[in-house]
């Protein structure tokens, strides 16, 4: 088999995404998720420009060898507009072959090591009150883990907190809004969140929460410490990450468990973080990390210690990524959970797929390949339009960290 042709699709149905389809003279065509939030444009440039040349006449079988080609043969390594645009090819090989073998993704990973992805669904309110209430509309629907983020009286809007009960999509139209934040009164409020939502809802329900990137790592090691009594099932992004070491502070005084990980996009972004057994849960999924190929290997190297999956899911990750993300899911032995954003009706309808929820449950399904197609024509009626992550200020003006 050899690749012909490969096309980049930029589309925007209720928001941004990057698609690649890899074509063959066989007929078989691939789809790979090459979106990037606030950075499409420069995905697929890179995808056409200077991707897709070296793709055309390749054999899709050879899924390893053209991993290694794009990584290591470009000299450039890393990076997250590369490694998206290598994850797409990625993803898209592995959904030839499974075509070609007519068998879905996992088949090829080793087969299930469970029977369904337990996920995490997000619970937010303007304050605590409305934030219980929205914990309870998840569990009424049969979740059994809840992402909780609450808004804090006296910061305009925080990250997390939407209008929107079901769907949560940070990236605005036009150019990025900016958001404020005092990390004091953080500290102050969220502790009191989870006090009260242990209270109504008792044990049995698995509480998650996202600081995003805001603290220090003594400041997060506050946090830990002080929703100990919670028991989290844990804690995300307490701190950037750029500097793994930080890690060893926030360790030493909590017993929280610890998630991050979902801007990495290599091995060598969580390197120590795994091998000092610093986290619990490694949130790299394959649309950033290089695709399904050294997502396999990381998971490997995660569980020699003790380290889970818990792959990042919100909305700027396209259907064709939940679809080869529940494939990987459910074949590894260390998996944590899966996040579920959900997405809206017109990207469902421009990414119809085989994967479904279910109270709490997502199923991967039995298509081949990974399940997910593209309505080309569909797409084309939803134009890319300009959209951005919110920046963040301190209430004195200084940027911080979103
Ligand atoms: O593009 C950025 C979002 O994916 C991110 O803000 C969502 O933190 C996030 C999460 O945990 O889903
Ligand atoms: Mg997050």
């Amino acid at each position: 088999m050899k690749i012909t042709d490969a096309k980049v699709f930029v589309c925007s149905p209720g928001r941004n995404f990057v698609t690649l389809k890899i074509y063959t003279d066989q007929g078989i065509y691939g789809l790979g998720d090459a979106t990037l939030n606030g950075r499409e444009l420069a995905v697929a440039s890179y995808l056409n420009d200077h991707v897709i040349p070296c793709l055309i006449g390749r054999d899709p079988a050879d899924i390893e060898d053209t991993w290694q080609y794009f990584y290591r043969g470009a000299y450039w390594r890393k990076g997250p507009v590369t490694m998206t645009a290598i994850s797409a090819v990625d993803v898209a090989l592995w959904d030839i072959k499974g075509k070609a073998l007519n068998t879905p993704i996992y088949n090829l990973l080793g087969g299930k090591s469970r029977t369904k992805i337990t996920v995490y669904g997000h619970a937010n309110g303007r304050d605590i009150a409305e934030t219980i209430d929205a914990v309870g509309g998840y569990i009424e629907q049969g979740y059994v883990s809840v992402r909780a983020q609450t808004g804090i009286p006296g910061i305009a809007s925080v990250y997390g907190v939407s209008k929107d009960k079901l769907f949560y999509e940070p990236a605005k139209k036009g150019l990025p809004p900016e958001e404020s934040w005092s990390t004091e009164k953080y500290l102050n409020y969220v502790p009191k969140l989870f006090e009260q939502l242990r209270v109504k809802y008792g044990t049995d329900v698995n509480l998650l929460h996202d600081a995003h990137h805001r603290l220090t790592p003594i400041q997060a090691a506050r946090l830990g410490k002080e929703l100990e009594p919670y028991h989290l099932f844990w804690l995300e992004d307490a701190t950037p990450a750029e500097l793994q070491e930080g890690f060893r502070i926030i360790r030493q005084h909590t017993t929280t468990p610890l998630a991050v990980g979902e801007i990495f996009d290599t091995v060598w972004d969580c390197k120590l973080l795994i091998s000092e057994q610093l986290i619990d849960y490694l949130r790299m999924e394959v649309c950033r990390g290089g695709g399904i190929t050294p997502m396999k290997k990381i998971a490997a190297f995660a569980d020699m210690f003790h380290v889970q999956t818990g792959c990042h899911g919100a909305t700027d990750m396209s259907p064709v990524t939940f679809g080869a993300s529940l494939h990987f899911d459910i074949s590894i032995p260390n998996f944590g959970i899966q996040e579920y954003m959900r997405h809206t009706e017109e990207t469902n309808a421009v990414f119809p797929h085989h994967y479904r929820f279910d109270r709490g449950f997502l199923y991967p399904g039995d298509a081949p390949g990974h399940g997910v197609d593209f309505d080309e024509k569909l797409a084309a009626k939803y134009p890319y339009e300009r959209a951005y992550l919110p920046v963040n200020r301190k209430l004195d003006g200084t940027m911080w960290n979103w």
